[in-house]
């Protein structure tokens, strides 16, 4: 087929009124020779696009409309057994030098992987459309927004971009006026010969996860499933917005944003970073079991911070939904979410009730009695395999959290960062950093217990620097120089103060020490009291620690012992810590910044050793 058989003839007529859209167009064109689409559809956005589509995939057997009367508005999808998670293996940064890409991500030589999926890509979209998806990354004209444009041929993946963006013609108006945008190209790697009849979920088992930090493009085949898919999420906001940020003085971020209000009115407002499944979104939507508190939700997942010219570094959520883990959802542990997902949600992966609403493990106390689990078969509570996958989703727009700030789509200036994981052992419910550098370097040094987020070994302890090893993209230890040079662009008395937190500590028996979920707003107030100076704090090698009245454990039934060995420090296990933060800085050689060797010589000072 030649260009000229494919139906392109409404690209013109999207595109001519803008001046500035010959490159854009231009751009489509030559993917299109690649990829060979049937048709090419250029998304607008609109309610009335949304609900024709949204038909289309459910005649097409792609999409489960659920009980209009229980779930309006809302649909189930099941992903191929083989395509229900991020594919970090076969996640590339293609840098001009492999050096840039650091020892942390998997390097390819650009021009080669540029050969590589040029065939791959060739004739990728045949028998099928490819949707043309401009979209923005934070409010559309913000001050601190961006924009790309995504094609796919996965209609799944433009409603979900739909949801989780800004996206539509209004940002064809950005480009036409020429600022810089990200270009996006996402095939399932299904082609579809003449007559051939589709599946419910199209997918290749050969994956390619592909960004170009040094053009700012991403390459995405094979995969139809969350991050492999929606490449404004964790390809754009995160490893190409990071690269952006390096260059132009900002950072991308794998983090929430929330405000919190004290009982006498004060807001503050942190960001926090949390390895994929670490309970991210329950923070995001936390409703504070203490008196008096209350916490508002700016964003679940990722976050663009900047150095404003009053020296405070703000933030905004540069998404406009949640693509959030399923289970373990449910009324005593994110009530918020469940009000959240009530209507106007596509789910993926969970199980179908026999009324046709949705159901995962952790939504209710007791399961259904009956079930068709997220591959479709028949389902109870004797099966031996869950109902719904570990990293089932949801997906909804952020403005209809109950929780969600009147404000949400605004920069807001922090007042602190926190860094968390899943650790058993070692590291105490709070911590706050001495100062910044100290901060960075409990960032670039937490690690926290593998989940089903991506593919692997569950329980494995991982380092995960800042939450981003599978989303910077570039140089690890550059990105820990570019942390500290941010700091040096605040003003030190209004930089925000950095905590690590680890809510997953565990006592001897095995079990939980603290009852996290809405119990953890006792630990942000102890924050906010430091932010505002009521509280002193005590000293410690590792940072400064709550002094233990300083803690609201009031109504809290916790024994002593607990709290004792939620904040025990052991000098012998943090010297092995201490190793072990040596032996992996090795691994980056001498890009790691003298000021994070100094942070580590004085913690094993101040340890003793
Ligand atoms: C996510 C992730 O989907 O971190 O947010 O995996
Ligand atoms: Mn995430």
């Amino acid at each position: 087929m030649s260009i000229a058989e494919i139906n392109i003839s409404n690209v013109d007529e999207a595109v001519t009124e803008h001046e500035g859209l010959a490159e854009l167009r231009g751009w489509v064109r030559e993917i299109a020779e690649l990829t060979r689409p049937e048709r090419i559809v250029w998304w607008g956005g609109t309610l009335a696009e949304t609900e024709a589509l949204s038909e289309q995939l459910v005649a097409e057997g792609k999409l489960i409309r659920l009980n209009q009367d229980l779930r309006p508005n809302s649909y189930l999808a099941r992903s191929a057994p083989s395509d229900v998670a991020r594919v970090e293996s076969r996640t590339f940064i293609c840098s001009e030098n492999e050096a840039d890409a650091g020892p942390t991500n998997n390097w390819h030589e650009p021009a080669s992987m540029r050969r590589e999926l040029d065939g791959v890509f060739a004739g990728s979209m045949r028998g099928r459309t490819m949707y043309v998806v401009p979209f923005s990354m934070g409010a559309v004209g913000g001050p601190l927004s961006h924009v790309g444009v995504q094609v796919t041929d996965s209609g799944y993946a433009v409603l979900s971009m739909g949801i989780m963006t800004r996206a539509g013609s209004e940002v064809l108006d950005i480009i036409a006026r020429g600022e810089h945008w990200v270009r996006a190209v996402h095939s399932v790697g299904a082609p579809l010969a003449a007559g051939e009849a589709d599946v419910a979920w199209p997918s290749n088992d050969k994956k390619y996860i592909v960004q170009y930090p040094e053009t700012r493009e991403i390459w995405s085949f094979g995969s139809g499933y969350g991050g492999n898919a929606l490449l404004a999420k964790k390809s754009f906001a995160l490893r190409i917005a990071s690269v952006l940020g390096r260059d132009e003085g900002w950072l991308a971020e794998h983090m929430l944003l929330i405000r919190l209000i004290s009982p006498e009115g004060r807001k503050f407002h942190f960001a926090a970073a949390f390895p994929s499944a670490c309970g991210k979104t329950n923070l995001a939507m936390l409703r504070p079991t203490i008196p008096g508190w209350s916490v508002e939700t700016f964003g679940d997942d990722i976050a663009w911070l900047r150095p404003g010219p009053d020296g405070r570094l703000w933030a905004i959520n540069p998404e406009a939904g949640f693509f959030g883990v399923a289970p373990g959802t449910g009324a005593s542990t994110n009530a918020t979410a469940v009000d959240t997902l009530w209507g106007n949600t596509i789910f993926t992966n969970v199980g179908l009730t026999p009324e046709g609403d949705v159901w995962w493990e952790g939504l209710t106390d007791e399961a259904p009695a009956h079930l068709t689990d997220w591959q479709g078969n028949p389902w109870t509570p004797d099966s031996d395999t869950p109902a719904a996958h570990p990293n089932s989703r949801f997906t909804v727009s952020a403005a209809q959290a109950p929780s969600i700030a009147e404000d949400w789509e605004q920069a807001i200036p922090l007042d602190a960062i926190l860094f968390g994981g899943r650790r058993a052992t070692n590291v105490p419910l709070v911590v706050e950093a001495r100062d910044w550098a100290h901060g960075v370097f409990i960032g670039a040094t937490v690690s926290s217990e593998k989940t089903a987020a991506a593919e692997g070994t569950v329980g494995e302890l991982r380092r995960d620097p800042f939450a981003m090893l599978p989303f910077c993209g570039y140089n690890m230890a550059d990105y820990w120089g570019h942390w500290l040079r941010v700091g040096g662009l605040l003003d030190a008395e209004k930089a925000p103060g950095i905590y690590q937190v680890n809510w997953f500590r565990k006592g001897e028996d095995g079990g939980f020490l603290w009852p996290g979920f809405g119990e953890n707003s006792r630990v942000l107030e102890w924050i906010a009291r430091r932010i505002e100076g009521s509280v002193s704090g005590l000293p410690s090698a590792i940072g400064t620690l709550p002094v233990p009245a300083e803690l609201n454990l009031a109504g809290l039934d916790l024994p002593a012992a607990d709290v004792e060995q939620l904040f025990d420090i052991n000098p012998a296990s943090w010297n092995r810590e201490a190793d072990l933060t040596e032996e992996y800085f090795a691994l980056f050689g001498d890009r790691v910044p003298d000021a994070l060797r100094e942070e580590l010589s004085g913690l094993r000072e101040r340890l003793g050793n």
